[in-house]
């Protein structure tokens, strides 16, 4: 398992099983012109997805949108001012019903936000409909935009609109009053952890990737990742593995990387996971021997040295396993953080790391 097209291999295989185990989640997002969907969604999600121009439509009054690379699709609708809104709701009720008789459910839609903005205070009839008619196909959160001053607005949309799963007050854009006074971001964070928790779990990799909002959310998927991982790298040791056989921890350690840069939204490809794969082993050619990388590992695992007869306990794989893993998650975290959620680029992500790996070791 020595050569560089050994690694090429487990490096192709690692990023088709993050692309499967990621999947795809569609969002539908409703509610009556100038809301605040649009600035709603590029507020959530990584991309600058509702870009004026972009996306399909579907209906007269929904669009759909996507971008390459980004594990989501939205379903943007609007068209509940409209005097015939009756219209609206029977064209969306024909589209959710023709996704949900796809046998493929990943073609379904997993949940829906309807969103109410704050300043009217008031919960039309339309609205009301259509969280009756979405709720018997999806959980539906209700979304109050533009907040300000609640005035228990939300205990009466929480009445009005019984089968959302949550009301969530937001504010997606900073706001400055007159006395100069700024009202922050709000609730966009509250509205990512509610929402991940009413999809269904095969999507909720692919919503944690694709949105912005919670760098937490992204955090604690990694830290799942990471045990996941290292309890694989320890039932692989459980019978001491002879330093020579430490490559078998190879395959596990990079699959891990791959998982963990799909929850934080990175471009999947094989390209840049060869190349941090390589940095890790502490060349930069594309050729190299996968045995460097362990080498390069070892050197985290004080005492390692040590270890008699060159034997790798489960103790020790597991905790190259999780150090790499934790190395690999801070990077991620000080990258995007800085980035304000999106995802860093490959380059920037594989020059920091190497420059933490090299610190560590
Ligand atoms: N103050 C404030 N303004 C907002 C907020 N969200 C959106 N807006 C503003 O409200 C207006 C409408 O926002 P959009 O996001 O375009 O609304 P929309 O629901 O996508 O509208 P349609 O696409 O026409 O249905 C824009 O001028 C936004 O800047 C917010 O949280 N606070
Ligand atoms: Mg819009």
């Amino acid at each position: 398992m020595n050569t560089s097209e050994d690694i090429t291999n487990i490096v192709m295989k690692a990023m088709g099983d993050a692309v499967s185990e990621r999947g795809h989640v569609n969002v539908l997002i409703a509610g009556r012109t100038g809301v605040g969907k649009s600035t709603l969604i590029n507020a959530v999600f990584q991309g600058n997805l509702a870009e004026t121009g972009q996306g399909k439509p579907v209906t007269t009054t929904t669009r759909e949108i996507s971008k390459e690379g980004i594990p989501l699709t939205i379903f943007d609708t609007r068209g509940l001012e409209l005097q015939d809104y009756q219209n609206t709701l029977q064209e969306l009720e024909n589209l959710v019903k023709e996704r949900l008789k796809e046998t493929d459910a990943s073609k379904h839609i997993h949940v829906a936000w309807l969103c109410i903005h704050e300043d009217g205070r008031r919960v039309e009839p339309a609205e009301i409909a259509l969280h009756h008619l979405l709720a018997q196909h999806m959980p539906v959160i209700g979304v109050i935009t533009k907040a300000r001053a609640d005035n228990n607005f939300r205990m009466e949309v929480q009445r009005l609109l019984p089968e959302a799963k949550n009301v969530v007050r937001v504010r997606a854009l900073q706001e400055t009053l007159d006395e100069g006074h700024v009202l922050p971001l709000l609730g966009l964070e509250n509205l990512v952890d509610v929402t991940a928790q009413a999809i269904p779990e095969a999507y909720r990799r692919a919503f944690i990737a694709a949105q912005k909002a919670s760098l937490q959310k992204k955090k604690e998927l990694a830290h799942k990742i990471v045990i996941g991982a290292s309890a694989a790298a320890a039932a692989a040791g459980a019978s001491p593995i002879p330093f020579s056989d430490a490559l078998i921890l190879v395959p596990i350690q990079i699959g891990m990387l791959a998982s963990i840069s799909s929850a934080f939204g990175l471009e999947l490809s094989t390209a840049f996971l060869s190349t941090l794969v390589a940095s890790m082993a502490g060349t930069t050619g594309a050729t190299f021997l996968g045995r460097a990388i362990v080498t390069n590992l070892l050197k985290f695992i004080p005492g390692v040295g040590t270890v008699t007869g060159g034997a790798i306990s489960a103790a020790t794989a597991a905790g190259l396993t999780t150090t790499l893993g934790e190395i690999y998650i801070s990077t991620l975290e000080s990258l995007a953080s800085a980035n304000k959620g999106e995802p860093p680029s490959t380059d920037q992500v594989v020059q920091e790391f190497n420059s933490r790996v090299k610190k560590k070791a």
